[in-house]
C-alpha cells in the first residue's frame, strides 16, 4: 500500500517565521521516508503559499542568515495550496488566473506556525473543513492555548493552581481608562509590584512589560495592547520555573521528566530567543524530590486534559517558595528544534527526536476528523 503522505506547512506572516523554517527543516530531517512521503508547503513573510523544494539543508541558519520562504519557494507566482475534497483529501495549488494543478492526496498536515492563523486554531478550522487529519491540537484547544484569560479560566474551573490575575478588556479601556488604572492600582496593592502586563493573545514573551510603579503603567500598557486590544495583569511570582512535556501515546497521554529553567540575568524573563534557540541552559531532569515529579507529571496531564489538547503540550510552572506548583501557561506549539525544550524532555524521557515526530504523526493519523 502507499506510503501516507505528510504536509509541513511553515513559514507565515509571524515575526518567528525563521524560527518556524528552521524547525521545518529538522522535522523534515527527521521524518522517516522510508515510511511517509513528504510534501514541504511554506507560507512567505507576505502570507503567500507557496511549494518549496524537499531540501531540509537549505532550512538551516548560515553565516548568521535566518531561513526564509521566499527564498525556498520554487514559483514566484502567488498562490494557495487549498483541500477541495474531503472525501478524496485532494490538494491542489492554484495561482491567481491561472488553472489549479493537482498535488494529489495528503493524509496528514504537519501545523508548524506561530501566532494568528497558526496555533490559534484558525489553520486547524481549515484542515477540519477539507476532512485532513493534523498534528497537534484541534480548534478548541490551540484557541484555548492562544488566549492566557481562556487558559486561566480552563485551568481554575479544572481545579488547576494558577496565579493572580486581572483583565483589561478593550471595552473597559476605551470607557474609563482611570478606573481601568484604579483597578490595577488595587490589584498592586493586594499583590504588590513589579506588575507584568502583557496582550492576552500573542506568543513568546512579546509586548510583555514588567512594570515596578504605577508610574510605568500606561506606557506598559499601550506597549501590550499595540499586540492585543484585551491585555492582562499578573503578578510576580517568586520560585523556580520548571516545564513538563506531554505527549498522546496509543494508550492517551504521559507526561516527560520536568525540566528547570533557571533564572537569566540579562533578561527579566524567558525570552523569545532564549525560548526557541538557547534552550541549553536549560536543566534536564530538574532537580526535583521524586515526589515534586510526579506531582507536577500529574498536573501537566491534567492541563493537558484540561484545555483538551491532542498530540502534544509544554505545561510551564512556577513552584513557588511554599512548594506549591502554579500553572504558568501552556503552549500547544512548543519549540521544536532538537535542542527545544520540549524534545530535550522527551529525549531524557527514552523518546528521540526522530521518534517524537513519528509519535505525533501516529497520532494524527490513528484519529479522523470530525466530533472526538
Ligand atoms: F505539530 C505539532 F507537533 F503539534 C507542533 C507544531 C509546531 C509542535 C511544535 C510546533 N512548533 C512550531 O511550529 C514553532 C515553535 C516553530 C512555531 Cl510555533
Amino acid at each position: 500500500s502507499r506510503k501516507p503522505r505528510v504536509a509541513v506547512v511553515f513559514g507565515g506572516r509571524s515575526s518567528e517565521h525563521g524560527i518556524s523554517v528552521v524547525t521545518a527543516g529538522a522535522v523534515l530531517r527527521a521524518i522517516d521516508r522510508t515510511k511517509y512521503d513528504v510534501l514541504p508547503i511554506g507560507i512567505t513573510r507576505e502570507g503567500r503559499w507557496a511549494l518549496t523544494a524537499d531540501e531540509p539543508e537549505r532550512m538551516a541558519i548560515t553565516d548568521r542568515q535566518v531561513p526564509d520562504v521566499e527564498q525556498l519557494a520554487e514559483s514566484a507566482e502567488g498562490g494557495v495550496v487549498i483541500p477541495v475534497d474531503p472525501s478524496t483529501r485532494e490538494v491542489v495549488y492554484s495561482e491567481p488566473g491561472s488553472v489549479p494543478k493537482a498535488l494529489g492526496e495528503v493524509d496528514v498536515v504537519f501545523p508548524m506556525l506561530h501566532g494568528p492563523y497558526g496555533e490559534d486554531g484558525t489553520l486547524q478550522g481549515l484542515l477540519e473543513l477539507s476532512g485532513t487529519p493534523y498534528v497537534g491540537s484541534g480548534v478548541l484547544a490551540s484557541a484555548v492555548g492562544q488566549d492566557k484569560e481562556y487558559m486561566k479560566r480552563v485551568f481554575t474551573s479544572f481545579g488547576l493552581p494558577v496565579g493572580p490575575y486581572l483583565v483589561i478588556r478593550p471595552r473597559e479601556w476605551e470607557r474609563d481608562e482611570s478606573a481601568a488604572r484604579k483597578r490595577i492600582a488595587e490589584f498592586a496593592g493586594e499583590h504588590g509590584w513589579p506588575l507584568f502586563i502583557k496582550p492576552a493573545r500573542a506568543g513568546s514573551s512579546i509586548g510583555i512589560t514588567k512594570v515596578d510603579s504605577f508610574e510605568d503603567l500606561d506606557e506598559a500598557i499601550e506597549e501590550a495592547q499595540r499586540h492585543d486590544p484585551k491585555i492582562l495583569v499578573e503578578a510576580l511570582l517568586r520560585g523556580r520555573e520548571i516545564e513538563c512535556g506531554v505527549l498522546e501515546f496509543e494508550d492517551g497521554p504521559r507526561a516527560s521528566v520536568p525540566a528547570e529553567i533557571p533564572p537569566v540575568q540579562s533578561h527579566d524573563f524567558y525570552d523569545f530567543e532564549a525560548k526557541y534557540i538557547d534552550s541549553a541552559s536549560g536543566i534536564v531532569p530538574a532537580p526535583l524530590t521524586d515526589e515534586q515529579t510526579a506531582e507536577v507529571q500529574r498536573l501537566a496531564v491534567e492541563a493537558f486534559e484540561a484545555a483538551s489538547c491532542e498530540g502534544l503540550v509544554r505545561a510551564d510552572f512556577f513552584l513557588t517558595e511554599d512548594g506549591k506548583f502554579v500553572i504558568n501557561e501552556i503552549n500547544t506549539m512548543p519549540g521544536f528544534t532538537p535542542i527545544s525544550m520540549y524534545p530535550r524532555m522527551w529525549q531524557e524521557s527514552g523518546v528521540a527526536y526522530q521518534e517524537l515526530v513519528d509519535l505525533l504523526i501516529q497520532a494524527a493519523l490513528r484519529r479522523s476528523t470530525g466530533l472526538r
